[in-house]
């Protein structure tokens, strides 16, 4: 009996020794310590041994099952390290294969001039207003002095929802809000979209974009929309641009201009970009009506103020020598990818 236990003892170790993986381990675990196991066999034939020898055997087998758990015990550790060798192994990573190219998107052309335009008067202190597209013509028309005659105003112009409510037609309700709630100094810029009931074509889309600014405090003057306006397409057009104020007329400025840019193509010179005139138009201005600022509870007898207007879609198309509006709207990739 005792040479049977050494014996399992031998081939255990060795058994044990060999196995790399847990479930080779958990086998001979099952085999030698198990209920139904070499070492179980042993005990059960225990009952035949005489008196003296069975302590004896009892104690030898009991060794051999502290040895087996050591041995296992110790092989389970070896068994983990391998199991993580062999999965680090498997799951190496060749940080030198090329990567996997994820196409990243890029502003719109509206949307970068937008942000630069943004960020030149940002920078000159001014803060940005937005509002709603859906506005009551009380915002859109009464209070920018618009006669109710005004040709503007009729359904052939403005996109009604019902008889006081439309699609703002430019974002001078939005700053019309401001003035109401607000005491001057004020200084804002007002982006977003207007509609207009017009045909698209080359120039006109039927939606489109326009950055107004509006400048309010006592003393402002024609000379510092001048001056703000000249800043503005010097940094947008390049340093080497000019500009020119010529009259014109809109109901919510008195007196009002339209304001020109030496060609950037010809520096004034004349080409077909301009027409031969040497001046491209960009905006409209002027100064705040009297009659705009007492509707909006501002005293025109204490202060005054600029504001203009300008089609973001027409300087972005200047800007990239885009010859045709609606290419802005179509999405195609083939456009869009060139900017
Ligand atoms: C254009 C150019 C313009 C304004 C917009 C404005 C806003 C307020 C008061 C006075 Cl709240 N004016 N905005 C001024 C001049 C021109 O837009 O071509 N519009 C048809």
């Amino acid at each position: 009996m005792k040479e049977k236990l050494e014996q399992i003892l031998a081939q255990a170790l060795d058994e044990i020794q060999a196995a790399e993986a847990k479930e080779a381990l958990e086998a001979a675990r099952v085999r030698y310590l198990g209920k139904k196991g070499e070492l179980a066999a042993i005990w059960k034939g225990m009952g035949q041994l005489s008196a003296q020898e069975r302590p004896v055997i009892g104690q030898i087998a009991n060794e051999v099952r502290g040895k087996i758990e050591a041995a296992i015990e110790e092989a389970g550790q070896r068994a983990a390290e391998y199991e993580m060798e062999r999965k680090l192994r498997r799951e190496r990573l060749d940080v030198t294969l090329p990567g996997k190219k994820i196409p990243i998107g890029k502003k719109h052309p509206l949307t970068t001039v937008l942000d630069e335009v943004t960020d030149i008067f940002v920078g000159m202190g001014y803060s940005v207003a937005e509002g709603p597209e859906v506005e009551l013509v009380h915002y859109n028309f009464d209070m920018l002095n618009a006669p109710k005659t005004h040709p503007s105003r009729e359904p052939s112009d403005t996109f009604y929802i019902s008889d006081d409510i439309v699609l703002r037609t430019q974002t001078s309700p939005m700053q019309a809000r401001v003035m109401e709630k607000t005491q001057p100094p004020i200084r804002i810029i007002a982006p977003g979209r207007v509609f207009r009931n017009d045909e698209a074509d080359a120039t006109h889309s039927p939606m489109f974009h326009q950055i107004e600014g509006l400048v309010i405090d006592k003393n402002v003057t024609m000379g510092d929309l001048k001056s703000t306006l000249e800043t503005f397409a010097k940094t947008l057009y390049g340093e080497e641009t000019s500009i020119r104020l010529r009259p014109s007329y809109f109901p919510f400025t008195e007196p009002s201009a339209e304001m020109d840019i030496s060609c950037f193509k010809c520096h004034g010179k004349g080409c077909p970009m301009c027409k031969y005139e040497g001046w491209i138009e960009v905006l409209g201005c002027g100064m705040v009506h009297p009659n705009v600022l007492r509707a909006c509870g501002i005293d025109p007898e204490e202060y005054s103020g600029f504001a203009f207007g300008v089609g973001l879609e027409r300087i972005t198309l200047f800007r990239y020598k885009i010859d045709d509006l609606r290419l802005l709207f179509e999405n195609d990739e083939r456009f869009l990818k060139q900017f």
